[in-house]
């Protein structure tokens, strides 16, 4: 049977390509993000291979989640995967230099907008007795390091989110895996370092980062095991980087 995907992020980066490669195993999309362009552009690219629909709020708008949710189209209502990706960090500095603005932003997006898009989407799983939940964390969710402390907390939390929802949603057959990227050549440095491109291209400079591409096979390989295989938790690195600080660059 055709399943139905709910993505969070899925203007850019790992999210959209998630969307291409789901669209292209034929499974519905709901395709979430605040940039309304590029959602109806990659609508009108996918709509050829999938049945697409689009949500345009903001994860950490606690009412624009839920009326978003609320508004979906009958026959984009029974989710089997929610693919829990939204996220950015903002900022990279220390705990005393850093900015409170920016540390709001990144506990409010990548914590609580997971916690918002989980509460309205999970019911209707519970109910329907299956579901799958993929948490993108990221390394940093696993090893700190000097001046992430706010992004790694983020992620610390979606680390711990990800074990929990496994806990609690365990009777309902609903499986919930957790994928933690090391670097990834996305708009996330853009975003980090507020639009200075030049800074955020030298973050993926001198050696090969994951794609966003890479991430989207994997999570599509992680929701496409039989039902009674859940990968729970998954750490992906370029090879060129062995921990959260050391990665082996070539200039
Ligand atoms: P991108 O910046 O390319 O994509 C981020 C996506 O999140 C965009 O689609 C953006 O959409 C969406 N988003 C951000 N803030 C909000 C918000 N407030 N409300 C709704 N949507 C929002 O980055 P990536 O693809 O790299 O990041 C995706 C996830 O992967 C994030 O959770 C990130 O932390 C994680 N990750 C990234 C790594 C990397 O190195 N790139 C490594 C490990 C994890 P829009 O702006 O249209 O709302
Ligand atoms: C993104 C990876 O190392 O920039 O989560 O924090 S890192």
């Amino acid at each position: 049977m055709k399943k139905t995907a709910f993505i969070t992020g899925a203007t850019s980066g790992i999210g959209k390509a998630t969307a291409e490669l789901f669209a292209q195993n034929n499974i519905r999309l709901i395709l979430c993000g605040r940039r309304q362009e590029r959602l109806d552009k990659l609508q009108e690219i996918l709509n050829d291979q999938t049945e697409v629909t689009t949500l345009n709020f903001d994860v950490s708008k606690r009412q624009e989640v839920e009326k978003a949710i609320q508004s979906l189209p009958k026959n984009f209502q029974n989710i089997d995967i929610l693919i829990n990706n939204a996220g950015n960090a903002h900022g990279l500095a220390t705990i005393q230099e850093g900015s409170i603005d920016d540390w709001d932003a990144m506990l409010d997006i990548n914590v609580k907008g997971l916690l918002y898009v989980s509460k309205a989407i999970i019911p209707k799983m519970i109910e329907n007795n299956s579901g799958f939940i993929v948490n993108i964390g990221s390394t940093a969710g696993k090893e700190v390091y000097k001046n992430g402390n706010v992004y790694c907390a983020s992620k610390f939390a979606v680390n711990a989110l990800n074990k929990s929802m496994r806990l609690d949603l365990n009777e309902y057959n609903i499986r919930v895996a957790g994928i933690h990227p090391g670097l990834v050549e996305t708009e996330f440095s853009d975003v980090r370092f507020k639009g200075d491109t030049e800074r955020a291209k030298t973050v993926y400079k001198g050696f090969k980062a994951l794609q966003a591409e890479d991430i989207a096979d994997i999570i599509n390989f992680v929701v496409t095991r039989p039902y009674h295989v859940n990968i729970e938790d998954l750490v992906v690195y370029p090879t060129a980087q062995a921990s959260a600080t050391m990665v082996h660059k070539e200039f």
